[in-house]
């Protein structure tokens, strides 16, 4: 392998006071005192000082630069150690100044200008820092499934049936043909429990929210699960629940400096998560007992709940009532109103939906029936339970909803990356 020349800012502290070392990243400021001028250098693993002589020129910030000087020992210095006598050499054009003041510890920017700006934003140690949190929880979403048994997929994004409901889909002309952007990997996680028994898929779906709210997306990163062979809805929230763990230790281990740096508290994940039933949820909300579904201040106040009964943030409500959820659901078998299917509350809003579902052939095409819709559209995926498929459940996790509920995010969009909604399809 080709040998690197490059000393990253983290690596500067341990580097022999007196050696030559190059730096590499962008003009993160200029520093002009009354007696000396710095330039502080940002890279990916943070920040490094350098002291420039008198009337030397220095590119604007955010200008990638190359520095190549001697390391000197500063105890003022991030890390001690200082680069002196620096050669400073651009290594694009100047760069523009940027909309946002991505020096100062904070970034002060409302959130349109941020997602105006977020090709510049996230470069903020602290924007990054989120999406820092989102890299490490998948490691460890890969990680805890990876050492369970189960296969990575990835299932087709353009699809010819509706899979989740029609109000939100995204329609497209697929080669003259009406088709679909997927609503989710439902339909296919459930067809390949019958080729691998336990999947998982890490990928975007697509939603045509109607609604400019501050938990929706147009698009977003499901990470979906799917296993076979469960005994019922409980052996899902088991793994649901060991997913969970292993997200927060993925970030324990990958993501510790961007804990410290947002000043988090992460979740502690109880041996056995929580679980309330429907009817009961309702009650502890204080919502009539005929609702169909909780609404958001519902599951605040159940959020609430958990964290004074059990000391949890996070608890899952099961058993939603059979008729409004998706026609997949397995009904419970002792009393088929209410559905095996739950929800997980996380500090207060909704982070999963899962259940087991359905596998009989029969029992789909009178879930379809009874619902009013057409079987046609899901003649491939029905057929697929005349095959054989084992009882089955899964669940998936909006990642974006996760890392907002984390950092405790006003809104959704402060943690996506380039988030697309209602009004935004760039940048
Ligand atoms: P559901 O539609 O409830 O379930 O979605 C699962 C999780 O995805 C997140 N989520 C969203 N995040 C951002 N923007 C949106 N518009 C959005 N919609 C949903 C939430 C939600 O809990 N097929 C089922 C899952 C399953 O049963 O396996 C499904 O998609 O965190």
């Amino acid at each position: 392998m080709r040998k690197t020349d490059r000393t990253l800012a983290a690596e500067l502290a341990s580097a022999l006071p007196g050696s030559t070392v190059t730096l590499r990243g962008h003009v993160h400021r200029r520093r002009e005192l009354a007696a000396v001028t710095f330039l502080i250098v940002r890279d990916r693993s943070g920040l490094a000082q350098v002291v420039v002589k008198d009337g030397q020129a220095l590119p604007p910030e955010e200008t990638p630069v190359q520095v190549t000087g001697t390391a000197t020992a500063n105890p003022q210095a991030p890390g001690g150690v200082e680069v002196a006598g620096p050669t400073i050499t651009p290594l694009a054009e100047p760069a523009e100044t940027p909309a946002v003041e991505l020096w100062r510890p904070s970034l002060e920017a409302s959130l349109p200008v941020l997602l105006d700006h977020a090709v510049t934003a996230w470069r903020h140690p602290a924007q990054r820092a989120r999406w820092e949190l989102a890299a490490a929880s998948l490691r460890g979403f890969r990680r805890t499934l990876d050492d369970r048994g189960f296969t990575e997929v990835h299932s087709p994004k353009i699809v010819e049936s509706v899979t989740e409901s029609g109000a939100n889909v995204f329609e497209l002309d697929y080669f003259g043909r009406p088709a679909y952007l997927a609503q989710s990997p439902q339909l296919y996680k459930q067809q390949l429990v019958g080729i691998f028994e336990r999947v998982y898929e890490v990928g975007p779906v697509f939603r045509a929210e109607p609604h400019d709210t501050v938990r929706h997306l147009a698009e977003y990163v499901s990470l979906d699960v799917e296993l076979g062979f469960v005994r019922d809805h409980h052996d899902v929230i088991a793994v649901l629940r060991d997913v969970v763990a292993g997200m927060v230790a993925g970030i324990e281990e990958y993501a510790a400096g961007a804990v410290d740096r947002l000043g988090l508290t992460l979740p502690v994940v109880p041996a056995e998560l929580p679980v309330v039933h429907f009817r009961d949820a309702l009650a502890i909300a204080g919502a009539p007992a005929d609702e169909p579904d909780l609404a958001p201040a519902h599951e605040r106040a159940l959020g609430e709940w958990a964290r004074e009964e059990h000391g949890s943030d996070l608890v899952v409500v099961e058993g939603y009532p059979t008729a409004h959820r998706a026609f997949y659901s397995h009904p419970d078998p002792a009393d088929p109103q209410w559905s095996r299917s739950f929800d997980l509350i996380f500090r207060g809003t909704e982070l999963v939906s899962g259940a087991q579902r359905l596998h009989r052939y029969a029992d789909y095409v009178a879930a379809l029936e009874s619902r009013g819709y057409p079987l046609e559209p899901y003649a491939a995926y029905v057929d697929a339970f005349r095959q054989g498929i084992p009882p089955h459940g899964g669940f998936a996790i909006g990642l974006e909803r996760w890392v907002s509920r984390l950092v405790g995010a006003a809104n959704i969009r402060e943690v996506t990356l380039f988030p697309r909604d209602l009004h935004r399809l760039a940048p």
